[in-house]
């Protein structure tokens, strides 16, 4: 088991715009089985590799309680969506702070599995949100740009104390 560094807000890969998959070979079933060894030790329900400083189109995203429904997408593409949902969103990438986030209520969305075969999932409620906030992630967005300057920098304070207070 191999768990990989999450880089932490304001670190500048995080905006780094990630590029498509082309081979789907052993080296991306290992980045993939990493991501997700890495996400569950985080208790996190997604995980996008730019997060891990992988700047390639890849999610993995699983919303069960009991580490049942794992799913990696790769180069996802949002094909549909519908109405608007307010959600609580946190990020492996800012420990320890939350904030709501308006996100489409549903979406379909179009990717490549590991093996490099086509699919296409309907998605709604925390499910929908997590992949649009992963999918954010390969943009070089998070949650932080979707916020109010005020809120930004609520949230920037109330991270920097958490961080001294850790030390
Ligand atoms: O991208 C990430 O850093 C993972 C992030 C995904 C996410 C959580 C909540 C809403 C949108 C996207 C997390 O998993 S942070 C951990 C967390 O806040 C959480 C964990 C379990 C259930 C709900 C939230
Ligand atoms: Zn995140």
């Amino acid at each position: 088991m191999a768990l990989l560094p999450i880089l932490q807000f304001p670190d500048p890969r995080l905006k780094i715009k990630a590029s498509p998959v082309i081979n789907f070979d052993a080296e991306l079933d290992i980045i993939i089985k990493d991501m997700f060894d890495t996400m569950y030790e985080q208790q996190g329900i997604g995980l996008a590799a730019t997060q891990v400083n992988i700047p390639l189109q890849i999610i993995v995203v699983d919303i069960s309680t009991n580490k049942t429904e794992p799913m990696a997408m790769i180069n996802p593409k949002i094909v549909t969506t519908i109405g608007s949902q307010l959600g609580l969103e946190g990020c492996l990438s800012f420990q320890g702070v939350y904030d709501k986030v308006t996100r489409a209520e549903t979406i379909q969305v179009d990717f490549y599995n590991a093996s490099g075969e086509k699919k296409s999932i309907k998605a709604h409620d925390l499910l929908s949100i997590c992949i649009q906030h992963e999918m954010d992630h390969l943009e070089g967005i998070t949650f932080y740009d979707h916020l109010s300057p005020l809120k930004q920098k609520r949230l920037r304070d109330k991270l920097e104390k958490i961080r001294r207070t850790a030390l």
